[in-house]
C-alpha cells in the first residue's frame, strides 16, 4: 500500500534504525541525517517516515508529509546555521536527474560556495 515501509528500501531501514545514520533532527513524520557522501560543508537529507519513491509521488499521495519535509529542511538549515548565508534544497527526481535512492528525500546543502545551477 502507498506509504507502507519497504523492506528493501535503504531509507526505510534508516527510519527504523536498522541501518545507522547520523541523525540531526527527528519529528513524528520525518528524519534528518547527514549524507554519507557530503557535497557541501552542510549536507543533510530530510526524509518522510512514510515510503514514497520520490518527491512528486509523496506530494500527490501524502501532501501533509511533503509539507513536513519542506518545513524540516528549513529547520535543519537554521539548526546548522546556514540559513543566514543561504542554502539549497534539492529533490533529485528520477535516475536521469541523479536520483539513486528511491525513497523521497530533500538534500539540504549549504555552508560553502553555491555555484548557480538554475
Ligand atoms: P540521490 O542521489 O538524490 O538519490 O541521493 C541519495 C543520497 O543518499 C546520496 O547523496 C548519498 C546518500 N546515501 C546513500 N546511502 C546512504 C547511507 O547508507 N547513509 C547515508 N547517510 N546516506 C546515504
Amino acid at each position: 500500500m502507498a506509504g507502507e515501509p519497504q523492506p528493501d528500501c535503504l531509507f526505510c531501514r534508516i527510519v527504523t534504525g536498522e541501518i545507522p545514520a547520523t541523525v540531526v533532527r527527528e519529528t513524528e513524520t520525518t528524519v534528518a541525517f547527514r549524507d554519507i557522501s557530503p557535497k557541501a560543508p552542510t549536507h543533510v537529507l530530510v526524509i518522510p517516515r512514510v515510503h514514497y519513491p520520490d518527491a512528486a509521488s509523496l506530494a500527490a499521495g501524502d501532501p501533509a508529509a511533503a509539507a513536513d519535509v519542506l518545513r524540516e529542511a528549513g529547520e535543519v538549515a537554521a539548526q546548522e546555521k546556514v540559513d543566514g548565508s543561504g542554502y539549497r534544497v534539492v529533490f533529485n527526481t528520477g535516475p536521469g536527474a541523479g536520483q539513486t535512492v528511491f525513497h523521497a528525500h530533500a538534500h539540504v546543502l549549504g555552508g560553502g560556495d553555491m555555484p548557480h545551477m538554475v
